[in-house]
């Protein structure tokens, strides 16, 4: 949920106007330096970078500005040699006064980003499958979502076998405990499973069939992540069942703007008194229960702007004294202000807050989802993808690996936005996805190509579709399944550097490497086959292709490759 969405819900801006508005918002506003290229130079330590946007840009490393003499590289680009870069170079900027937009220059360390490797499928359990008709809206007496289709737990386990071959490595269950509503995030006990869910008036039933899911995923390869709102629970939480330490949570009223208008649809929120140091407690035992007695794997932490910095970072300090292995990220979602504003947001949450620590392990990528979706969805101009990575990359510092999606529960299907519905234009999305550098979300029913619900901006709920069980795209499973293997098999598109090498109306291609492998990722978003050519950063190396792709061939110039890519279409290949 994100409390923004009521706001946006108010406006009536139509599909188009949003969309043209985003790509004002996203266009470079007069000199907005990019890098075009960077390029590994001939000696050790020595890069090329172009860079367009500014005639005399600087250049930046780790946020120290870098001596470089610049010179016309033609089209409005400038080229210069950047030598005696210091080993460990982390983040390499540009900009003036300061920087505006960087890329990852060497590739993080599996300790700085364990994370990296996973594949998150998220379900909202309600429209996953149905187990039994027999919890069917049992408890629930507000907001039941119109294509509620009585998903539970029950009808998960028979999946597992389903989810264990797609290769993902974790599922995110929409919020499982008792509560009054479809979605629920209205929770009225955290200490217990939602009879909607599970087995109807028998908690006890209900967490067996809980653990005995955790097992089976578990023996399947895929671990539990549990979504978590923590900002705030049911006016009707069950302060005896639902407080087993007796700690006796106090509520406030709603205190931002965005949470009022929501209390104003009737849901009676109770928002939790974050200045009430029992009420902390109460919230982190909460979050240690289920990671200590029912050992998930991580957790989703719904609208974490609800609550201060620091209790993110004491949470997160108590979770990872506990279970180090733990994989914490949050939803930090302002939709009513566009990508630029959600991004400087986001930024606060990577930060790590003065004398407790880091705050996530990863917060869910918004500006990326909506860029991805313009370019590979709306045909919007590719240049977006780079320009994008770039900034987020500065807004984050280096600090962030961002887990990235194009579907969600809180925004229209990429399907439903997609000018046509091809398997290959949104498979060129979610693998492009997959080369990013952090862990990644696919949402259910992304994978079989699922929509049907409505293109709109912002919060909207249309995508909450009943899994097509009876009508798989088992072609498209099948190559969503060999993207993410490709995801999980190389570490250097989990961690690796980043280096641009073209990116023009519908084409980008980068390069992303480690100390052992370099690879190339093209995206071709036009509706023919192209040839692109580009300075290769590894001249001399073979190419093999990934996902029975093209390879990059010499092209017409030393040390230029040219690769022919199919229409609609993300294409990968590793050096040999
Ligand atoms: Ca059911």
């Amino acid at each position: 949920m994100a409390w923004e969405h009521i706001m946006r819900l108010s406006r009536t801006a139509s599909t188009t106007a949003f969309v043209a508005g985003f790509l004002l918002a996203g266009a470079p506003a007069g000199a907005e330096e990019r890098f075009v290229t960077v390029l590994p130079g001939e000696s050790p330590g020595t890069l090329v970078v172009t860079v367009t946007g500014n005639k005399s840009p600087s250049v930046w490393i780790d946020g120290e500005a870098t001596p470089a003499r610049f010179e016309s590289a033609g089209n409005g680009a400038v080229r210069a040699v950047i030598s005696d870069l210091p080993s460990g170079s982390s983040l390499l900027g540009t900009g003036s006064g300061k920087p505006v937009a960087a890329i990852p220059l060497r590739a993080a360390r599996p300790e700085e980003a364990p994370f990296n490797d996973r594949v998150v499928y998220h379900i909202m359990l309600g429209y996953f499958a149905n187990g039994t008709p027999a919890n069917d809206r049992a408890g629930m007496r507000r907001w039941i979502h119109r294509r509620y289709a009585g998903g539970d737990l029950q009808g998960v386990l028979p999946k597992a076998d389903y989810l264990g071959a797609l290769g993902i490595t974790d599922v995110w269950l929409s919020p499982v405990f008792q509560s009054e509503t479809s979605h629920g995030y209205d929770v009225q006990n955290y200490y217990r499973i939602g009879d909607s869910r599970a087995v109807p008036g028998d908690p006890d039933a209900s967490l067996n069939l809980f653990r005995e899911l955790a097992r089976t995923l578990g023996d399947a390869g895929v671990g539990i992540i549990l979504d978590l709102p923590l900002d705030y629970g049911a006016g009707t939480y069950d302060r005896r069942a639902g407080d087993p330490n007796r700690l006796k949570p106090r509520s406030t009223k709603a205190r931002q703007e965005a949470e009022k208008v929501w209390e104003s649809w009737g849901t009676g929120f109770k928002y939790w008194n974050m200045r009430d140091e029992d009420t902390r407690e109460f919230l982190r035992e909460v979050a240690l229960h289920w990671a200590r007695e029912e050992g998930v794997s991580g957790f989703r932490m719904d609208y974490v702007r609800g609550v201060d910095h620091a209790f993110w970072a004491e949470i997160y300090r108590e979770l990872k004294a506990e279970r180090p292995d733990l994989f914490v990220f949050g939803e930090a979602w302002q939709d009513a202000h566009g990508p630029g504003t959600n991004m400087g947001d986001i930024a606060k949450y990577y930060e790590p807050v003065d004398d407790i620590g880091p705050q996530f392990d990863s917060l869910i990528e918004f500006p990326m989802k909506i860029v991805m979706t313009d370019v590979f969805a709306r045909d919007g101009d590719a240049r977006q993808l780079e320009r994008w990575l770039q900034s987020t990359e500065q807004a984050y510092r280096g600090h962030g690996h961002p887990i990235y999606f194009i579907d969600s529960h809180d925004m229209s299907r990429f399907s439903d936005w997609a000018v046509d519905r091809s398997d290959e234009r949104l498979l060129a999305a979610v693998t492009f996805m997959a080369t990013l550098r952090g862990p990644m979300i696919l949402f259910y029913g992304t994978e079989t190509g699922l929509a049907g619900g409505k293109a709109a901006a912002g919060f909207d709920d249309s995508g909450r579709i009943p899994m097509p069980w009876d009508a798989l795209n088992e072609d498209l499973i099948q190559r969503m399944t060999a993207v993410i293997n490709m995801k999980r098999d190389l570490p250097v598109l989990q961690r690796g550097a980043r280096w641009p090498l073209l990116a023009d109306a519908n084409a980008v291609v980068m390069a992303r490497a480690n100390d052992t492998t370099i690879a190339l990722v093209a995206v071709n978003t036009s509706t023919e086959s192209r040839t692109v050519e580009f300075q290769s950063p590894a001249p001399g190396a073979l190419w093999a292709a990934r996902l029975d792709g093209p390879v990059p061939v010499s092209g017409t110039d030393t040390g230029m490759l040219s690769w022919t890519l199919p229409a609609l279409a993300t294409v990968v290949a590793v050096a040999q």
